[in-house]
């Protein structure tokens, strides 16, 4: 059946079939570029490989975002006690966050 195919054995013969994220092209197996149809998941930067595709994120992400996606908020809060000084209380937010003085400050 070639590369890239399976061999699906009938009685008396046969028939070949593409791999997942293959296409027959006269008689060929050949990989589907998802990036270039449009039919990838990648939400930027889709990479096509052979019998699937990749997606990465750009880099750096958006202030305040992380993840492969960009979409994990960062607790800026957790990560930096003393982000918003001394007598400020942070209150973390979805791509953002927050500093409040505390009474006295
Ligand atoms: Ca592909
Ligand atoms: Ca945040």
């Amino acid at each position: 059946c070639g590369n890239h195919s399976i061999c699906n054995n009938t009685d008396g013969s046969f028939f070949c079939t593409c791999l997942d994220g293959f296409i027959d092209d006269d008689g060929n197996c050949t990989d589907i570029n998802e990036c270039a149809l449009g039919t990838d998941v990648c939400q930027q930067n889709c990479t096509n490989t052979l019998g699937s595709y990749e997606c990465a994120c750009n880099t750096p992400c958006v202030e305040g975002y992380t993840g492969a996606n960009c979409d994990e908020d960062i607790d800026e809060c957790a990560n930096d006690a003393f982000i918003c000084g001394i007598g400020g209380n942070c209150t973390n937010e979805v791509g953002s966050y927050q500093c409040n003085c505390s009474d006295g400050y």
